[in-house]
């Protein structure tokens, strides 16, 4: 490994596993507080999800002004976003100059995957390890590993025999793929799936998609942005930075306020195209809170965004199968540029596994119950073991060497997402029972999580004898049954997704995502502001 910049051989204040939105941010906070931090990044270069996922299409469905840092305002005044959802390249351009500005690239060895960390109670230090065999010792661990790190490739019998290309989205070449005039079969039609589907579709030969669960979709609006914009969006940071703080879902905007009884079915419906005109996730968190709560609500709402659906899909029978039969916004509904216009093309085929499940990969191809579908690529869109599997993949163990991974294996709790009783000096962002994973526009929940770790471990630093903090098994207990009352109120907590974690095999179920970003603030400060009451520092 490259020295730790900045380090003695001996023990590190604190190491921060991720170099993405969270993990700089963490980075140039501790050393602001003046302490010896060190990074570690699996990839060879900073910005996290946006570093790795650069599949076609790779874009946010969050709008650049509030996909950012608000800390420092020559950040914000120096950066000029270009689209109002800006694609791959550009957010990983991005926390590129973040990472240059803030100079934190020396703090980061990169390359290095960390594969174990463990708690040495002895001298209450995390003995962390790298791929690499090198190992640190740290007195605060930082997860910084991001929501949906853990690629889930399905164990496809056969596809270790396929003679073309197979890949899963999250892993995609830096130089790209040329798809050009080929056979591509996509599997999933998640927002990821969504994103390839649309991009690749009249560039390939013969696109099939092999689609289980359909997706609603809602029609991005994304205009290229000019100086006016940018000058007008930059006028308004302090308000924007505010709203998204204390928002329901970390967004700019906020549910409607009055309430669904109180309007008729037709003032709803103008509602409903207000918002859908608007092309952005606004659909699903800035409509009414009934939606998500009442199946009744949630049904007018679904019809219409099943209405929209069907206007754009012309080709005979893509509907029936295309179109959800779910409740709208009970999983996470994409934005989309084309989707839909993209299975009205001759090239391209919906393959239902509903009707003829995959049996197995061949050779040369994919083979379902009823078909074989030769093919030159397979693009697995298939998703990811969210919030736990980033961090289970690391052999982490913490008092009496007990491994978080056990833990979660048999029940998915922590202590607001920020800790995990058991495992003092350990911090968790984007980590279960957070408002990270799913419900959130990431950039406001990770500098809020991060900026409560710091600001955590600095009042440990002034007051803690051993310097040594947790969370308590009862305020844990408590935290998690207070995330189950908010969370199994709401309609998404009966249905399956990576949300609930039903789409791995034996995951423990349970809402991944605390659901009311402004609420979950308000309860971490006043847990701060009790001198972090529910912590026992020592
Ligand atoms: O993953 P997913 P994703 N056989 O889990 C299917 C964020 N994101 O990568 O639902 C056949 O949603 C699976 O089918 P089913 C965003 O938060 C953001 O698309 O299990 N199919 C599903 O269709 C998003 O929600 C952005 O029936 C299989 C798909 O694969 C999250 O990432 C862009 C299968 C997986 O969908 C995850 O999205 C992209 C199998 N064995 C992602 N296993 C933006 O901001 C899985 N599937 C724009």
């Amino acid at each position: 490994m490259n020295a730790p910049a900045n380090t003695s051989p001996a023990t590190l204040d604190a190491v921060v596993i991720g170099a993405g939105f969270a993990g700089l941010y963490a980075l140039h906070r501790l050393r602001e507080m003046g302490l010896n931090v060190h990074g570690f990044e699996a990839g060879t270069g900073v910005a996290g999800t946006w570093y790795w996922n650069r599949y076609p299409g790779a874009r946010t469905d969050s709008a650049s002004d509030v996909y950012q840092y608000w800390f420092s305002d020559e950040l914000l005044k120096d950066w000029n976003w270009s689209e109002r959802f800006p694609a791959q390249e550009e957010t990983e351009r991005y926390l590129n100059f973040v990472a240059d500005r803030l100079n934190l690239r020396p703090m980061i060895s990169f390359s290095q995957r960390v594969t174990a960390a463990k708690w040495d109670a002895a001298s209450n230090v995390w003995v962390v390890t790298t791929d690499k065999g090198e190992s640190v010792r740290c007195r605060y661990l930082l997860s910084c590993l991001g929501p949906l790190t853990e690629p889930k490739v399905p164990p496809f019998k056969g596809h270790e025999n396929f003679k073309g290309q197979f890949i899963h989205t999250s892993r995609w070449p830096k130089g790209g793929m040329d798809l050009r005039g080929k056979r591509v079969g996509v599997i999933g039609t998640g927002a990821t799936g969504v994103q390839v589907i649309q991009t690749i579709a009249s560039q390939v030969g013969e696109l099939f998609v092999f689609q289980r669960t359909p997706t609603y979709a809602i029609a991005m609006r994304n205009p290229k942005l000019t100086d006016a914009d940018r000058a007008a969006t930059r006028a308004r940071h302090k308000e924007t930075g505010e709203a998204v703080k204390h928002s329901l879902a970390g967004f700019a905007f906020n549910m409607q306020t009055t309430p669904w009884a109180d309007t008729t079915k037709e003032q709803r419906r103008k509602i409903f195209e207000d918002l859908y005109a608007d092309g952005s996730l606004i659909m699903w968190g800035g409509n009414f809170g009934e939606v998500l709560v009442d199946p009744v609500a949630n049904e007018e709402l679904s019809e219409f965004m099943r209405e929209k659906m069907r206007s754009r899909l012309t080709k005979p029978g893509a509907a029936d199968k295309l179109i959800p039969k779910y409740g709208f916004g009970t999983r996470r509904p994409p934005l989309d540029i084309g989707y839909l216009e993209a299975f009205n093309r001759e090239n391209v085929h919906i393959v239902d596994l509903l009707e003829s499940p995959i049996e197995r990969v061949t050779e040369t191809g994919i083979k379902t119950g009823n078909a074989e579908y030769p093919l030159d690529v397979i693009i697995l869109a298939t998703g990811f073991d969210a919030a736990t599997g980033a961090i289970t993949a690391i052999d982490i163990r913490g008092r009496d060497g007990v491994a978080i991974k056990d833990l979660w294996d048999r029940d998915i709790t922590t202590a607001m997402g920020l800790q995990k009783h058991g495992f003092p000096n350990f911090f968790t962002s984007a980590a279960p029972l957070a408002p990270a994973a799913a419900f959130c526009n990431l950039p406001t929940c990770l500098q809020q999580q991060v900026e409560w770790i710091t600001d955590c471990i600095g009042y440990v630093e002034k007051n803690g004898k051993d310097k040594v903090v947790e969370a308590t098994q009862a305020f844990e207990d408590n935290w998690v049954k207070h995330h189950d009352e908010v969370t199994n109120a709401t309609l998404i907590a009966k249905v399956d997704s990576w949300w609930t974690g039903a789409n791995i095999a034996g995951k423990p179920r349970r809402v991944l995502s605390y659901v009311h970003v402004g609420n979950y603030r308000q309860a971490c400060e006043d847990v701060a502001r009790k001198g972090y009451e529910g912590f026992e520092i020592r």
